[in-house]
């Protein structure tokens, strides 16, 4: 570290950003947030790249900036405590002055899931169980620190060179004691627990703790599967409402393709009483990541022959599979052309294409309404209405 925590209240000397700038070259610009932005840099003397997130003080009003500098370090202070795990971003420098915050982090090439989400619509469940493992060994982490995120979601999950997961941005965690609540509402609409939510609704609330993260990570798995989040809605009240009684389906058509093991485990993430949620350690040790062991755990020839057939059977049919195209219901595609798996990769490649550009950060919502393919209900009523007249 550059610079340790001050102890006292005073603001640290100007001439750390003179240090940052000795030691580091900023580069492009990889990401904005409200008052900071987040910049390539090179470490002059090693050639090493890092990722800068740069805080600027002064953006804010004399309070605020106080306020910011107080967040900063509370955030580092939780950064240092979760260092030293593959899957949670290292913080590598800190510099103070009293205009900026350098925050110096390992360089995540890849960029956000969340965009990788966008490039390429869904993933499959091979590749949501390697990115969904990640995770929950990262909250695993956490977790046991007596940590919460609070903000976990795709925009803040990095992606390195190998692909693999960071974990980021931890503005809103805290530390908690053993059996403490926290009462404030913070977090991304679409990734609020229902616990949360009370919160801000009733006096009397409970208040809330680490199984936040839990019901974030059922919603961050529903939409990797997916592609959108499980209880959007475009009127947020309603969005929030169907939190609060968890009402959320596997009805649609992409989840037909879908295998009863990550249903399951999402099913488990998104329990509205807290109590009776997932934890992560169970969820790791969930079937869906554990399916490979499981047939491996007992030796059985008879078992070992049927499988043996069934590979070879496979493979004869995926191999002639390839010279014969999935037959095509026309009936069914000209009806519903959304049902068809084909049909609906090629539509929603097309809808990504030329529309992904809506897709915003934060609350999914843009990224939902592109799978929005049912007519709006007040306009089809609109229209049932004018046809009767
Ligand atoms: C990037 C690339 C990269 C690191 C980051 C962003 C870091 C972001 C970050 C932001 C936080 C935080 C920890 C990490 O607490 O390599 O685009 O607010």
């Amino acid at each position: 570290m550059a610079k340790d925590e001050p102890d006292d209240d005073t603001l640290p000397d100007k001439d750390a950003a003179k240090g940052f700038y000795a030691k580091y070259e900023p580069k492009e610009v990889l990401g904005r947030g409200i008052s900071s932005v987040v910049r390539r840099c090179i470490d002059k003397e090693t050639g090493k790249e890092y990722a800068a997130k740069i805080i600027d003080l002064g953006a804010s009003e004399h309070n605020d900036s106080r306020q910011m500098l107080e967040a900063t370090r509370q955030e580092i202070n939780i950064l240092r405590q979760v260092m030293g795990h593959p899957y949670i971003i290292e913080l590598q420098d800190v510099f103070e002055s009293d205009a900026f915050i350098f925050l110096v982090f390992e360089l995540c090439r890849h960029g956000e899931l969340f965009d990788y989400l966008t490039s390429v619509v869904t993933l499959s469940e091979k590749k949501t169980r390697y990115i969904m493992r990640q995770i929950f060994e990262g909250v695993d982490y956490i977790h046991a620190r007596n940590i919460v995120h609070r903000d976990l979601k795709p925009e803040n999950i990095l992606l390195d060179d190998s692909l693999n997961v960071k974990i980021t941005d931890f503005g809103f965690a805290r530390h908690l004691n053993d059996g403490a609540k926290l009462y404030d509402l913070c977090g991304t609409p679409g990734y609020l627990a229902p616990e949360t939510l009370k919160c801000n609704m009733f006096e009397d609330a409970p208040g809330y703790s680490k199984e936040v993260d839990m019901w974030a990570c059922g919603v961050i798995m529903f939409t990797l599967l997916v592609g959108c989040p499980p209880f959007w809605h475009r009127k947020q009240m309603i969005m929030l409402r169907n939190i609060m009684e968890g009402k959320y389906s596997f009805m649609s058509p992409e989840w037909s393709d879908i295998s009863e093991d990550p249903k399951d485990l999402i099913r488990k993430c998104l329990v509205v009483d807290p109590e009776k949620r997932i934890n992560v350690r169970e969820a790791l040790k969930h079937p869906f990541f554990n399916t490979v062991m499981r047939r491996q755990s007992q030796f059985n020839a008879k078992k070992k022959f049927q499988f043996a057939i069934l590979t070879v059977r496979a493979m004869i049919r995926i191999q002639r599979l390839r010279y014969t195209p999935e037959p095509l219901d026309i009936e069914e595609a000209l009806r519903d052309p959304y049902r068809v798996k084909v049909l609906r990769k090629v539509i929603d490649a097309c809808a990504f294409r030329v529309y992904g550009h809506w897709v915003k950060k934060g609350e999914g919502q843009n990224r939902a309404a592109l799978f929005e393919n049912q007519p709006k209900v007040e306009l089809h009523n609109l229209y049932i209405h004018q046809l009767q007249k």
